[in-house]
């Protein structure tokens, strides 16, 4: 919490402009936010090395390893381009990010698996874990993304690999993840259990625990 707090006022002292700048950008910015052309990096410790040689990810449902594919592997699967505006619980927003990877629908349909249950969990290499409702990673919504502006996703931002949910808050972006896990009931992640909300609608500003 403090780390991302002081990291947020750092930031306001430097290249943010607020959304009066620009009426016509002011409905893609929610609730207590202000665009920056920056690309903070906030991550809860070091950031852990993964050589491609190296990166797995894993489908499992509950316990069980469905499906486990390798950095050539996971290449061979459908690529699909999105350019999304991200937004930072911090109240950063950046416009038109540009990311390229595999749909977490890609994933699916390669593992041949139709969603079990309505609730996953992404876990990453560092032992962050985060939750994102089903419904938020299919049909386009979501993506496990290798490029970032066109270029490897570097390791400060999350590469070789991160989740990439737009639509929520970004620390439901997973950086460095290596698997996706279906679970019986919603169980909260790592900043989740730590004060910051269970879904995460920016639009709502459901930033900590208990907001509406
Ligand atoms: N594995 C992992 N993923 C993570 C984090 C982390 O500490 N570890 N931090 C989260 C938070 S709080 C945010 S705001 C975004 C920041 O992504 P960025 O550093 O690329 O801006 O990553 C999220 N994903
Ligand atoms: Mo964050």
């Amino acid at each position: 919490m403090l780390r991302l707090r002081l990291e947020a006022i750092d930031m306001a002292t430097r290249g943010f402009f607020g959304r009066q700048q620009d009426p016509a950008l002011a409905n893609r910015i929610p609730p207590g936010q202000a665009l920056t052309k920056d690309f903070p990096v906030l991550s809860a410790g070091p950031t852990p090395r993964i050589e491609t040689v190296q990166w797995k990810f894993t489908l499992k449902i509950g316990p069980k390893p469905v499906k486990v594919w390798g950095w050539d592997q996971f290449h061979e699967l459908p690529q699909t381009k999105l350019t999304r505006d991200i937004h930072c619980v911090t109240t950063w927003s950046k416009l038109d990010t540009a990311w390229q990877g595999v749909l977490i629908d890609d994933i699916l349909a390669d593992a041949g698996v139709e969603p079990p249950t309505g609730y996953t969990l992404a876990h990453s290499y560092d032992g962050y874990s985060t939750n994102v409702p089903t419904a938020d990673l299919i049909a386009g919504k979501a993506m496990i993304a290798t490029l970032y502006e066109g270029k490897p996703l570097p390791p400060d931002h999350g590469g070789p690999a991160r989740l990439l949910v737009p639509h929520l808050y970004f620390w439901k972006s997973a950086k460095w993840v290596n698997a996706l896990q279906f679970t019986e009931k919603d169980e909260l992640g790592f900043w989740e259990l730590r004060g910051y909300h269970a879904y995460g609608d920016p639009w709502r500003e459901q930033r900590y625990t208990g907001d509406p």
